[in-house]
């Protein structure tokens, strides 16, 4: 019995001298399998327990376990001791390249209506802002929207309470599905003159494709005062076009037709990749739509209640979206709002 403790006591002095000159990793690996691994010093001893006399046990047992621990603390303490000194190593190691910190930025659809709203602020516009939740009248009927359009049915709109009201009801309230009921709203609140700019988020029941999602972002323009032509508009939309696609940028207006504009255009930048020739972001045409636009219907000013005979003023409108994927020749709508940071670290 005294053999084979001397012989424990033998082997936990021998560990403590290996221990103690580890100088690493590989060292320290190469002690547990020498002595603790399952076919190491330590465990062939404990086999040898079970030749000890059965009144001798539980003394023998005792000392042995007592042997076992301490090996195993000089051992821990050991691994901690090398792994301590290996960071150190490593957090002094001048030599190492630096760890670039990822600050993130403003998303694109963020970065374009920043821009936007800073071009039309240099030419005297101001920001106006509502809610995103409006009612059928300020969206829909102050605007002159016939009952009959469209874009009213709930198909095209997110209506709210449709099992208690009617969506024809002026009260209905709806995700609005342009930033024009803002400019009604400053309108119906401020007398002549009005210029102002609302940036903003619409919503419109689409089938989610690549140039669709359900909602979208958009900058619409009103200026209103008395003598205020159809040139202004064109100048203001070419100072807009120039700043925001290069300065060679002209513009061209086609006629069009909204319920709230009368006489009412699109506006067309030539493409500020090809400079006209016709290209891939262009569609071989040469020019690309930025905004609808026109001169604010009589109808509008009478419904706000500004003097139809004494007003005049034009209006435009532009998605964001579009202005972004032609600025940066995006081709799919989805990608800007995946939110996989690998597409938008880009911008
Ligand atoms: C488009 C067209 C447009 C307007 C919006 C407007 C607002 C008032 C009165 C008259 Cl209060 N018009 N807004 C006018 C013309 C076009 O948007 O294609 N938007 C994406």
């Amino acid at each position: 019995m005294t053999e084979l403790v001397q012989r424990f006591y033998d082997v936990l002095e021998q560990a403590k001298t290996a221990l103690a000159a580890v100088d690493g990793e590989a060292a320290l690996e190469e002690c547990r399998v020498r002595f603790l691994s399952r076919k190491g010093l330590l465990p062939s001893l404990m086999s040898e327990l079970g030749k000890v006399p059965a009144e001798e046990k539980p003394t023998v047992g005792k000392v042995l376990n007592q042997v076992k621990q301490e090996l195993q603390k000089a051992f821990d303490d050991c691994a901690e001791k090398v792994r301590g000194e290996e960071t150190a190593a490593n957090a002094l190691d001048v030599t190492r390249p630096g760890r670039a910190r990822d600050i993130g930025h403003r998303h694109p659809i963020s970065q374009v209506m920043d821009m936007a709203v800073a071009i039309f602020r240099r030419m005297g516009f101001l920001v106006a802002d509502g809610p995103d939740l409006e009612d059928v009248w300020h969206n829909f009927d102050a605007l002159n929207a016939p009952q009959d359009h469209p874009s009213r049915t709930p198909e095209d709109t997110f209506y709210f309470d449709l099992d208690k009201r009617s969506w024809l009801d002026p009260e209905t309230m709806i995700l609005r599905t342009q930033t024009s009921p803002v400019q009604v709203r400053t309108m119906k609140a401020q007398s002549l003159p009005v210029r102002i700019i609302c940036p903003g988020r619409c919503y419109r029941r689409d089938t989610p494709d690549a140039t669709h999602g359900m909602s979208f972002h958009q900058i619409e323009g009103l200026y209103a005062d008395r003598h205020v032509s159809l040139a202004d508009l064109k100048g203001t939309l070419a100072i807009f076009a120039r700043e925001m696609f290069g300065s060679q940028t002209k513009v061209r207006f086609r006629p069009h037709f909204f319920p709230f504009t009368e006489p009412s255009v699109e506006a067309d930048a030539s493409c500020f990749i090809c400079g006209g020739k016709g290209c891939r972001v262009c569609k071989g045409s040469g020019w690309i739509e930025i905004a609808g636009a026109g001169m604010v219907n009589p109808a509008v000013f009478r419904n706000v209640g500004y003097d139809p005979e004494e007003t005049t003023g034009f209006a435009f409108g532009m998605g964001v979206e579009r202005i972004a994927m032609i600025r940066y020749a995006i081709n799919d709508l989805r990608l800007l709002y995946d939110n996989d940071v690998r597409f938008l670290r880009q911008f």
